[in-house]
């Protein structure tokens, strides 16, 4: 369908694949409207890479629409745009080409009056990312806290359709503690790899470099001062991105990310670097807190009732777990509140659904009865 190899210029589809287009891409793109991808979005406009320079464009009606009804459909970072070229110069974000993998969290619109906060509704932070870096300081990676953090973002990871991958940044303020930490934080990442890091010395970043080949695109997260912007600039190989100083007086650090970025870097791949984001909730749940949970998975099929709850049932073989100092009871807790989190959401989605259906077949019927009102 799309004439788009032998209508662009050798240099606009070698920029094009810079940017981890390809064939497969082409395809999805709707006749008469280029591709660029999406840098950077500012509250109704978007910054994209486009023809090798950079472009602001506004949205056209149909992503408009589509937003207002779900904001997951609003343009992220990330995303494969399709634009529109309006006059000459001048183009308008016209759709959104099918995201193959998309980092949503939860609870972002209204907060509720009860226990838990948010609505079902979400938000994509990063789209048609290949890689998530869960970035944490090595410092105190061990709280409880800390590996809850972990978690919780390894567990959107998965769910995203992306490899996560574990940083434990600023390996050198940690000292002989390290392989006892990089045990501990591997016992709550099954199936991740965890690498210790330093930016400021070049430390490990060749192992995430290489993470990237392939033209991949990666996004970092973790909290504020977790070292993102500093790893993200290391890769670059340049000051892309403000870092944090640190302030005299409290000694604490203050923001300087405030928007989500996607950097082309110049040895290849792509990553985004984020702010960090306080409160990051669950949302829509396949397999997330499964797969970020499967040595508790792997432990529950061997339970005695198939519908074990691990409460207090006999022949619990993830109690046992506990009992035999195997299964930290610290993420049996974990695993707990991430499910009762991940059904709670579920439920609020479907309340969302049938209400959003309510509000059809209302407007449908009154369509309806105006247009019964109003025939000859
Ligand atoms: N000692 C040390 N400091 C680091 C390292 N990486 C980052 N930092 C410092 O940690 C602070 C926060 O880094 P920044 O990249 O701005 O964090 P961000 O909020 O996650 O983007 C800055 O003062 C950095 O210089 C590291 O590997 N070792
Ligand atoms: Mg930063
Ligand atoms: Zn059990």
């Amino acid at each position: 369908m799309s004439t788009l190899s032998s209508s662009v210029s050798p240099a606009f589809s070698s920029f094009l694949s810079s940017l981890g287009w390809d064939a497969s891409r082409a395809a999805e793109l709707p006749a008469g409207l280029s591709p660029a991808r999406v840098a950077r979005v500012d509250r109704g406009a978007a910054e994209v890479l486009y023809g090798g320079g950079r472009l602001q464009v506004h949205y056209g009606a149909k992503v408009r629409r589509e937003a207002a009804a779900d904001p997951v459909a609003l343009p992220c970072v990330g995303d494969w745009a399709a634009l529109r070229e309006l006059s000459e110069g001048r183009f308008e974000l016209e759709a959104l080409l099918p995201r193959r993998t998309a980092f949503v969290r939860g609870g972002v619109g209204r907060v509720s009056r009860g226990g838990l906060s948010g609505d079902s509704r979400g938000q994509v932070l990063a789209a048609n990312v290949d890689v998530v870096f869960v970035a944490e300081p090595a410092l105190h990676a061990t709280d409880t806290a800390d590996l809850g953090r972990i978690e919780r973002l390894l567990a959107l990871a998965w769910e995203s359709g992306a490899v996560p991958v574990v940083l434990l940044t600023k390996a050198d303020l940690i000292g002989e503690g390290l392989e006892f930490l990089l045990r501990e934080v591997a016992a709550a990442a099954p199936g991740v790899d965890v690498h210790a890091i330093c930016s400021p010395t070049g430390e490990g970043v060749d192992v995430v470099r290489g993470l990237l080949e392939g033209r991949r695109t990666a996004v970092v997260l973790g909290a504020s001062g977790a070292g993102k912007s500093t790893l993200v600039n290391a890769l670059a190989g340049e000051a892309v991105m403000e870092t944090q100083q640190v302030r005299a007086g409290d000694g604490r650090g203050r923001h300087t990310t405030v928007h989500r970025e996607l950097i082309p870097l110049a040895g290849g791949g792509l990553v985004i670097d984020t702010p960090g984001i306080r409160r990051i909730g669950l949302y829509d749940m396949g397999e997330g807190v499964d797969m970020a949970f499967s040595d508790v998975e792997a432990l529950a099929e061997r339970c005695r009732f198939a519908d074990c709850l691990h409460d207090s049932e006999p022949g619990c073989a993830v109690l046992a777990a506990v009992e035999d100092g195997s299964l930290p009871e610290r993420r049996l807790e974990s695993w707990r509140k991430l499910r009762r989190e991940a059904l709670w959401m579920a439920s609020r989605s479907d309340a969302r659904l049938r209400k959003e259906l309510q509000n059809k077949w209302k407007i449908i019927h009154k369509e309806m009865r105006r247009s019964g009102r109003n025939r000859p």
